[in-house]
C-alpha cells in the first residue's frame, strides 16, 4: 500500500491525474467516445443527426447545424475542460447577492432554467475529466440557493444558478436578474429547457426576461435521453417556432444534451471554447 502511494507521489503529474480522472464516465472523453460504433459516435457528439432523420422535409435543417466543428475542434476544446497545474478547475466562490459576487474579469457563462431542468448535472457532464470539481446535484428542486462559480483556469468561468419556478429562492429576483442584465463579463446565458416536458409557463417568461435584457442567449435542451423521439420533436418544433417567431438575441440552434448519457456535451464544451475565444475553430461551417 505504502509502496503504491509512493508510486503515484513520484509520478508526473499528468499521470497522477490520470489516476484521479479513472472514476470519469468513459463517455466523457472524445478518445474513449470514439470506441463506439460511428452510428453511435456520430449520436454522441452532434445528437441532432439522431434527430433529423424523422424530421419532415419542410424543417429547415440548417438552423439546427449553425455550429457543427470538426471533432478535432471537439478534441481541442476537451483539453479545456482538464485540468492541471498550469490550468486550474475548480469551484471559486458562492454568491447570495450582487454584492457577493467575486471580481473576476475571464468571460463568464451562466446556467438559468427551472429547478430540476438539469442545470446543475450538465455543469457536472462538462466537468466530467476533472471528477474532483465539486457541482451538487440534487434530487429535490430548489437545492441550488446560491449563485455557484467555477473557473476553468484563466480562460473561462461556468455560473450555475438557483433555478425558477417550483420553491425557486425568493431573491431569484433580486439576485440573478440584475447578474444577467448587469454583468460586464457574462459573455453568454444559457437557457435550459426540459426536452421531456416543452417549453413551460415559467420558460417563456424566461425567456422574455432574457429577450428585454437583449444579450445573447442559447437555449438548451436536456433531458433527451427521457424522451421518446416523438415527444422531443414536438417540443423541438414548438421550440423553434417560439425562438423564430418571439426572439432576436436567442441564437437559433438549441443544443441538445443528456448530462446522464453524455449527448451533446463535447459539442457543448467546444460551443464554450469558441464563445470565449479560448480555441480556434478549424471548421466554421
Ligand atoms: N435522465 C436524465 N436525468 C437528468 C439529466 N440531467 C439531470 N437529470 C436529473 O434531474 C434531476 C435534477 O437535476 P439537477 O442537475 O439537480 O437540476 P437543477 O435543479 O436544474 O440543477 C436529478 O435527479 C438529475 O439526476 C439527464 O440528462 N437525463
Ligand atoms: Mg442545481
Amino acid at each position: 500500500m505504502f509502496c503504491l502511494r509512493l508510486k503515484r507521489w513520484l509520478q508526473p503529474w499528468s499521470q497522477v491525474c490520470a489516476v484521479s480522472r479513472q472514476s470519469a464516465h468513459r463517455l466523457s472523453s472524445i478518445l474513449q467516445a470514439t470506441k463506439l460504433p460511428p452510428q453511435k459516435v456520430q449520436s454522441l457528439l452532434y445528437p441532432f443527426s439522431k434527430v433529423e432523420e424523422f424530421l419532415d422535409r419542410s424543417v429547415d435543417r440548417t438552423q439546427f447545424q449553425l455550429f457543427h466543428p470538426s471533432v478535432e475542434d471537439m478534441v481541442q476544446a476537451e483539453k479545456l475542460f482538464i485540468s492541471s497545474r498550469s490550468h486550474k478547475i475548480d469551484y471559486y466562490s458562492s454568491a447570495e447577492r450582487m454584492g457577493h459576487l467575486p471580481a473576476l474579469q475571464q468571460p463568464e457563462m451562466g446556467f438559468i432554467g427551472r429547478s430540476n431542468v438539469g442545470k446543475s448535472s450538465l455543469i457536472k457532464a462538462l466537468f466530467s475529466l476533472t471528477p474532483e470539481v465539486e457541482v451538487r446535484v440534487s434530487k429535490t428542486p430548489g437545492h441550488t440557493k446560491k449563485m455557484n462559480f467555477f473557473k476553468v483556469g484563466k480562460a473561462f468561468t461556468i455560473v450555475d444558478m438557483p433555478g425558477y419556478g417550483y420553491r425557486a429562492p425568493k431573491d431569484f429576483v433580486d439576485m440573478v436578474e440584475p447578474y444577467l442584465c448587469q454583468r460586464k463579463n457574462l459573455v453568454r446565458t444559457f437557457l435550459l429547457v426540459d426536452g421531456n416536458v416543452g417549453l413551460q409557463k415559467a420558460d417563456l417568461i424566461a425567456l422574455e426576461m432574457c429577450e428585454e435584457f437583449r444579450r445573447p442567449y442559447v437555449i438548451i435542451v436536456t433531458k433527451i435521453d427521457k424522451c421518446g423521439l416523438g415527444v422531443l420533436l414536438t417540443n423541438l418544433m414548438n421550440l423553434q417556432e417560439v425562438v423564430k417567431t418571439q426572439t432576436t438575441s436567442c441564437f437559433p440552434q438549441p443544443f441538445l444534451v443528456s448530462s446522464l448519457q453524455f449527448w451533446g456535451i463535447h459539442l457543448l464544451r467546444c460551443f464554450i471554447c469558441h464563445l470565449t475565444g479560448s480555441i480556434m475553430l478549424t471548421n466554421t461551417s
